[in-house]
């Protein structure tokens, strides 16, 4: 790491220890900012970059609940306020096993660059709890929710602080939320949380955002090349929330999507796969790919490296660091043109180095997955305004978002004289907007 960089990192690294993702992130981040630092020097004057990497606020939580044998469990539950520069905290909440300080820290700072980037005005923070949802009854699920919230209430707000799904958090969880939040506050305060039904102050296109948008983002990086997605064969990485509507738009484009994943396997789907059968299998009755491969005559590979499969696009949208350089290799073996990350970090730092090197058109998740926070910012901007617009007007203003998105990273990596590195281009525009706010606000 160059010069002035150096010394703010190992403080990084003292101050965070054992935090493996963050240190990830932020490293991932600052190895992009020397030029920026060289050409803005009240940067440093301001220790922006000290300031960025701590932040404003953490809350750990005591989450007890008791499940449907009576016994009482106890998570633990985090939310980190990164950075509100720009707006308020804006983030998900995930609800993963593996989830702890480190994780919900990598995911809140590289929202904080995510949501500079969106051109809304949303500051950067995300949450979670290592409570598992998966195998629980939906009473267990709404029990834990419930506790969850009455602690996590009083630190959050439409103008303070608002929570929205990741892994393990979807509509369900969204709901049982918003119900304990409304019912301890007695206000029906619409924007406390993005990603909610449709009926009691969600947005249409929030649930197909992140997928669309990152679609959306790989179809820009094509254009560049004079190229589209029409009869690219696709490779897509988790069969969630992400991944179901990546599949959809990329077919809509005229794309052939033929595998998905989850943590036990992939399916290979060579007719395409089919989004009705998925979204039964996934959304309604909370099965896995294989039930998907079972039903459709699929061929199932248990435990199989979904990365081994030939793809002109790869879109990684399951997990943080799910590709790593021997699945690089392979794609790029096999040829492929794109990877735009729909998941936050799935690509490892020498995976994501063997891309750039071979040429292939490489997206970062905090500009291509930026779509689903950006839906959020917009399900906000109808919730202020008591409105609700339809699904055409959403998608058109997500489309014109996740094209700035593009054109922003683009324009930023070419002046910075990296031509096509959309991770430089990513990471300098998402960082200079989030500083120059925090310049102007004096040293907070
Ligand atoms: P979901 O919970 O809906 O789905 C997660 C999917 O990823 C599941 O299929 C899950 O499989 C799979 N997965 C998780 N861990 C692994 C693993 N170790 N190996 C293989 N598959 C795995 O989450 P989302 O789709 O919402 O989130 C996916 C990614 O996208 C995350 O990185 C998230 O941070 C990111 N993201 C999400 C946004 C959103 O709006 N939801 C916005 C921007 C980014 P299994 O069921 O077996 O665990
Ligand atoms: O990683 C992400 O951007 C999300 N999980 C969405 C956050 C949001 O507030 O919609």
């Amino acid at each position: 790491m160059e010069g002035q960089l150096a010394p703010i990192f190992d403080q990084v690294l003292r101050r965070n220890p054992g935090e493996a993702e963050f240190h990830q992130a932020v490293r991932e981040v600052f190895e992009s900012l020397a030029p920026v630092l060289t050409k803005n020097p009240e940067y440093a004057d301001a220790a922006i970059l000290e300031r960025i990497c701590e932040p404003e606020r953490q809350i750990i939580l005591r989450v007890p609940w008791v499940d449907d044998q009576g016994h009482v469990q106890i998570n633990r539950g985090f939310r980190v306020e990164f950075n509100s520069a720009l707006g308020p905290f804006k983030g998900g909440l995930r609800f993963h096993p593996s989830v702890y300080l480190g994780i919900v820290k990598f995911l809140g700072f590289e929202q904080i660059f995510k949501n500079s980037l969106t051109g809304m005005p949303i500051g950067g923070g995300k949450g979670g709890s290592d409570f598992d949802p998966r195998g629980k009854s939906d009473a267990e699920v709404m029990r834990f929710c419930q506790s969850f919230m009455t602690e996590l209430y009083r630190h959050i707000g439409e103008y303070t602080d608002v929570p929205a799904g990741d892994i393990g958090v979807g509509g369900r969880e969204i709901g049982y939320l918003f119900g304990q939040y409304k019912r301890i506050t007695n206000r029906y305060e619409s924007g406390v949380l993005t990603g909610k039904g449709l009926s009691w102050g969600g947005s249409l296109v929030r649930t197909e955002a992140t997928g669309y948008g990152t679609v959306f983002f790989a179809n820009e990086m094509l254009g560049t090349k004079n190229d589209t997605l029409e009869g690219k064969r696709v490779v897509i990485s988790g069969s969630g929330n992400v991944a179901i509507y990546a599949a959809q738009k990329a077919q809509q484009l005229g794309a052939n999507v033929v595998a998905l994943s989850d943590s036990s396997g992939y399916v290979l789907d060579e007719k395409g796969i089919d989004i009705e059968t998925i979204r039964q299998v996934k959304e309604i009755e909370r099965g896995r790919v294989s039930d998907y491969a079972e039903r459709r005559g699929a061929q199932f590979v248990a435990k199989g490296n979904i990365w081994e499969l030939q793809a002109d696009i790869a879109l990684p949208c399951a997990t943080q660091n799910e590709l790593d350089l021997d699945s690089a290799k392979l794609l790029i073996a096999g040829g492929v043109k794109v990877v735009a990350e729909g998941a936050n970090m799935p690509t490892t730092p020498d995976a994501l180095a063997a891309f750039q090197d071979a040429g292939v058109l490489f997206a970062p998740g905090k500009a291509a997955n930026a779509g689903g926070v950006a839906t959020s910012a917009l399900e906000m901007q109808q919730n202020a305004s008591r409105d609700a617009w339809t699904f055409d007007y959403t998608e058109q203003r997500l489309q014109s978002i996740m094209k700035n998105i593009h054109k922003n990273c683009a324009t930023t990596a070419e002046k910075y004289g990296q031509p096509g590195n959309y991770v430089a281009g990513a990471n300098i525009a998402g960082f200079t907007k989030v500083a120059d706010a925090m310049i102007a606000q004096g040293v907070i």
